[in-house]
């Protein structure tokens, strides 16, 4: 399968989904979230094993496009939001497990996408975050959710409130990776345990993610984080965070 934004590779049962926009460091827009989506459903109709995600370059995912999105009215963003959405219910609901390959940037709706799948690796110079308050909003994609269940409330928190970016060594402390490799070994280390996961009982593995899902059933507060964050589109804050990005120069918030 092929967009030209996204690329879905097969070896074995193992479907490998590459977001392929390197000058925009993967940022990803409406042509993008529309080729995941694609690429997911086409790697649950050919039975994939396992779906390994990951971004092209220097970055996993460099956030949602923030020039796409800075002059999004309210109503628009909830359309985008439900696009976005759309692509991290399918990761968390894909029916064979996900593994997140970050090699480089995630931070924004790259992070969000990584804390959907089910097991994230992260190479040396990775750095993983929920930067959005810089640019006035919050995380829109289930970073409020799913990010405290990964590293607890209080450094969920902490980088949120913050907008911190971490290193690799310091994500997998706080738990967000589950792994470190060295640069030049992620390649060979996402195959092996792609393959070691892939070789696993299929059934067994659907049940065991079904089951460990439902410990975390209630979306009461993925709903409530998309109606916060779309309400945050046009306030001051929000446009000053993103044009200031834009021009490559610090916000001055209210
Ligand atoms: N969007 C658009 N373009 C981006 C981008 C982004 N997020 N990140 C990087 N780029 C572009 C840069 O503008 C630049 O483009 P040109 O100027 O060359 O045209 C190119 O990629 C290379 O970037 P830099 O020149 O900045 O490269 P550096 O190595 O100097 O810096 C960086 C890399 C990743 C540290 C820096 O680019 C950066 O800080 N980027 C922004 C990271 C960020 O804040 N990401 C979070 C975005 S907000 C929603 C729910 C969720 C979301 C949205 C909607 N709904 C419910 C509606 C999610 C929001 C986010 O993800």
């Amino acid at each position: 399968m092929s967009d030209q934004t996204v690329e879905l590779e097969w070896s074995d049962d193992v479907a490998t989904m590459t977001v392929d926009r390197p000058e925009a460091l993967n940022a990803l827009n409406v042509e993008t979230l529309e080729g995941m989506r694609d690429a997911i459903d086409e790697a649950e109709a050919g039975d994939a094993r396992v779906l390994v995600v990951r971004g092209a370059g220097d970055a996993f995912m460099a956030g949602a496009d923030i020039k796409y999105m800075r002059d999004l009215s309210t109503a628009e963003a909830q359309a985008w939001g439900e696009l976005g959405h759309g692509v991290t219910d399918r990761l968390e609901g894909f029916p064979a497990p996900t593994l997140a390959v970050v090699d480089g940037y995630a931070f924004g709706g790259g992070c969000e996408v990584a804390m959907a799948c089910d097991l994230r690796i992260g190479s040396e110079s990775a750095l993983i975050g929920n930067t959005e308050i810089d640019l006035g909003i919050i995380p829109g994609w289930g970073g409020t959710q799913r990010l405290p269940r990964l590293v607890g409330e209080e450094t969920a928190k902490r980088m949120i409130y913050l907008g911190e970016r971490l290193d690799a060594g310091t994500a997998a402390d706080e738990g967000l990776f589950g792994e470190v490799v060295p640069d030049d070994e992620i390649d060979e280390r996402a195959a092996e345990l792609a393959a070691e996961l892939a070789a696993k009982p299929a059934f067994a593995m659907g049940a065991a993610k079904g089951a460990i899902a439902q410990a975390y059933s209630d979306r009461g507060g993925l709903e409530y984080e998309k109606r916060a964050f779309a309400g945050l589109f046009g306030t001051p804050d929000q446009r000053e965070g993103m044009a200031a990005f834009v021009e490559d120069r610090e916000p001055e918030f209210r």
